[in-house]
């Protein structure tokens, strides 16, 4: 138990879930968010909770936060989107008030093992492949965190023999205290999220954060061909343990004549074929090599491993195919929501390509995503806060077929006005929803919908 009330600080999934466990566990909560414009009730916030009575101990602050709460409080919890330099959270800070991640919370009631893996991008795919593996091999696994599920939501189910497999974030690592995967991976690391941690170095440390409580009894999985994780490796304290899709290393997990093997005390052991794998592209490749590395230091047997892959057909909003119409096939990649994502996008799609792009600006530069256009972007359908800084980007490297659209309506209609037989219209936006949507999810899944009205 806490010695005061808790604080939690959002009133999205993670603000929510949070509350509602810490609930759960006879504590007393203030559930704050700065938005006024939200309509919550404390019957609403706790309606899951059967139990009466429970109502009296939730109490709902939105606006400002008073000096008067502050001193009722032992401990913030923060939702992962609120930055940790806004003032209130400066204030909780200043009266060594800790600051909590909603991870931490949730980690400080986990009876079982964790997985983390975190990286730039790649980490739903792997995340989503590394939660089938477990459950095949232990029915009591979990798959939580920034996939969209809070780990706050599912840490009462998880028991001494549970694994939880969570999908980490920047923002999420940013306030971690504890919390201590037994096996954790870095995929990769490249420039996202500036706005919010202002410099790449401060972003790649967040990253390299989900390794800080470990100890050699526990594995990080590290993809030995990002030069930029590479420059992270002195910062791990866990057991580091590579993988690579283009050198046979001395030990982990590689590619040897079309095989995904593995190298453990000089014994080489094939997981599966490169064939056999279902998801698209190079960068599938290492997300399939990562998890391998993760399951196998978990101590699934490398006969699972295999087969699992071998099923695995990926995740939605990941150049997920949507369905052709008059000889055009479309593909909703929102989950590319940075550069380096909508690059994967791109290089993925085998023919002429409409390319819808822009949203939220995250600060991104957008000269390697148009670089990569190489020829195979025919139009560039812009829309979003970002909407004129990429073209202006555009136009600067050479790439001049831009068109604005308002909506993302307006953008699937007009890709079907101009796209002919045998060419492709993908939405893979380089930049985050907000703004326009709520989430990733939400944008795709319109654009599937104004897809299946054509
Ligand atoms: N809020 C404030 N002040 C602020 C910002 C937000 O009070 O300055 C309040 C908002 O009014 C809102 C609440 O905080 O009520 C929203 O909290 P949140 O943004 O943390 O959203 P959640 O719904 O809790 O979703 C979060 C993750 N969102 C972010 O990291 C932005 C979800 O990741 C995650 O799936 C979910 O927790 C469950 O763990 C999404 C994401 O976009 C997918 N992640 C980023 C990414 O993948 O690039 C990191």
């Amino acid at each position: 138990m806490f010695d005061k009330k808790v604080l939690v600080a959002g009133c999205g999934r993670s603000g929510i879930c949070a509350t509602q466990l810490l609930i759960d566990k006879g504590e007393e909560v203030i559930l704050f968010d700065e938005n006024k414009k939200n309509n919550l009730t404390v019957e609403g916030v706790l309606e899951s909770l059967d139990e009466a009575g429970k109502s009296t101990r939730l109490e709902i602050v939105l606006g400002q936060l008073s000096e008067d709460i502050l001193s009722q409080i032992s401990v913030m919890v923060i939702s992962p989107g609120i930055p940790t330099d806004l003032d209130f959270v400066l204030k909780v800070k200043e009266k060594n008030i800790p600051v909590w991640s909603e991870i931490e919370l949730a980690y400080y009631y986990e009876q079982g093992t964790v997985v983390a893996i975190t990286g730039t991008n790649g980490k739903t795919t792997t995340t989503s492949l590394v939660g089938e593996i477990m459950k095949a091999w232990n029915p009591s696994s979990f798959v939580v965190g920034n996939i969209g599920i809070p780990y706050t939501q599912q840490v009462v189910n998880t028991s001494k023999d549970s694994v939880t497999v969570a999908e980490v974030s920047s923002f999420q690592l940013e306030t971690i205290v504890d919390f201590k995967p037994h096996v954790a991976a870095i995929l990769n690391v490249t420039p996202d999220h500036l706005d919010r941690h202002y410099t790449f170095e401060n972003y790649a440390s967040c990253k390299a954060a989900v390794s800080k409580n470990q100890s050699q009894d526990d594995y990080i999985v590290v993809n030995y061909d990002d030069p930029e994780t590479m420059k992270l490796v002195n910062m791990l304290p866990g057991k580091v343990v590579y993988f690579s899709r283009l050198t046979m290393l001395e030990q982990g997990i590689y590619v040897k004549a079309g095989d995904i093997v593995i190298k453990e005390a000089g014994v080489e052991t094939k997981v599966l074929a490169l064939s056999d794998i279902q998801i698209l592209g190079n960068h599938n490749v290492e997300n399939v090599l990562a998890a391998v590395g993760i399951a196998y230091y978990m101590g699934v047997p490398v006969e699972t491993i295999g087969k699992v892959c071998c099923e695995f057909k990926g995740v939605p909003h990941r150049i997920e195919y949507v369905r052709t119409v008059n000889g055009v096939e479309y593909y909703n990649d929102s989950k590319g929501t940075n550069p380096d994502a909508a690059i994967k996008g791109i290089q993925a799609m085998k023919s002429t390509t409409y390319l819808i792009g822009g949203g939220y600006d995250k600060k991104s530069s957008y000269d390697e995503w148009i670089d990569s256009f190489d020829g195979k972007v025919k139009q560039l359908v812009l829309l979003g806060q970002t909407a004129n800084a990429i073209d202006a980007c555009a136009r600067s490297r050479g790439f001049v077929d831009t068109v604005f659209v308002e909506s993302l309506e307006e953008a699937v209609k007009y890709c079907y006005d101009h796209a002919i037989e045998g060419e492709c219209v993908l939405l893979s936006p380089a930049c985050a929803s907000w703004g326009m949507f709520d989430n990733y999810e939400q944008r795709g899944d319109m654009f599937k919908e104004y897809v299946n009205k054509l």
